[in-house]
């Protein structure tokens, strides 16, 4: 057996991959579960998509479910998600169905690449593209091993035609683009406005409904939404997260055409 092949196998693949990952329509900041969902649909229609993921392991915010027990709940309308991932589910009251919080992130992850997706973890972005017809062009990128040792180390950049904020709670690209750009987002105040406190019913609600352009040529999804309109988080139901990436995959796919 000869380490050095191993070792060869390795990087060239993945940097063969990598390359031909810098030119995108979709790239996705976030593997959680909403960035996951949208990956999956995206790729389903035959689209170029990747995922950054800042961690080792994707999921997000998922594999704990609700303070360490790791069930999920998901209502009515997002259970056709699950089904068609392969998720089992349990109602526990009417309208009200549990699931496995590690088979669901699992379910998840193994959908979108199978669909054709690719996810590279381990990878922050740190920054975004802009153009000069004034949209989010593509993103800039680093190991998030660099960050974490507070390395002087210069990014790369990537390029696509959309990019989605899936980064959960702090909705980091949209904070990014507000920042850099000066209050211009699609928001009450050109800002990320900030989550609000719990209230399930309204978080999911009011997330299904606004899930489009935050900025010329970059989307939102997941709790990122919650966070840049100010609307409720609403605690361990991710049924919005699962619709809201199904959704933004087809508002970015409308967008494409
Ligand atoms: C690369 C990044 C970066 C970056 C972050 O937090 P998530 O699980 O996000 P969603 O929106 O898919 O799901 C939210 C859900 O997990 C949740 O927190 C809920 C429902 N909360 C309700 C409540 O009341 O608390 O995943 C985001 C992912 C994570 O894996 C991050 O590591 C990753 O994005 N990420 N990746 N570059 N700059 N920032």
């Amino acid at each position: 057996m000869d380490d050095v092949i191993i070792s060869k196998a390795i990087t060239q693949s993945f940097t063969d991959e990598f390359m031909n990952y810098l030119d995108v329509d979709v790239a996705i900041a976030g593997a959680g579960p909403s960035g996951l969902t949208a990956g999956y649909y995206l790729a389903r229609k035959g689209i170029k998509t990747v995922i950054y993921e800042r961690k080792l392991s994707i999921g997000g915010g998922m594999w704990g479910g609700g303070m360490m027990f790791n069930r999920i709940v998901v209502q009515d309308e997002a259970r056709p998600i699950l089904d068609e991932m392969g998720v089992a589910t349990v109602e526990y009251e009417p309208g009200y169905y549990v699931a496995d919080a590690v088979a669901t992130v699992s379910a998840l992850g193994y959908q979108c690449i199978k669909a054709g997706a690719r996810i590279f973890n381990l990878v922050s972005v740190e920054d975004v593209m802009i153009r000069e017809d004034d949209r989010v062009a593509g993103l800039v990128l680093n190991w998030s091993a660099v960050g974490m040792a507070n390395l002087h180390v210069d990014p790369l950049s990537m390029k696509s035609r959309f990019v989605i904020d899936a980064t959960g709670h702090d909705a980091e690209v949209c904070r990014i683009v507000a920042r850099k750009i000066g209050a211009r987002l699609n928001t009450s105040t050109g800002e990320v406005v900030g989550e609000k406190p719990m209230w399930a019913e309204h978080g999911e609600r009011d997330l299904v409904a606004k899930v489009g352009e935050v900025y010329p040529g970059l989307l939102a999804s997941g709790m990122a939404v919650n966070a840049v309109y100010g609307y409720p988080r609403m605690g361990p139901i991710f049924g919005g997260m699962l619709i809201s990436g199904k959704q933004v995959a087809e508002l970015t796919a409308e967008l494409l055409k």
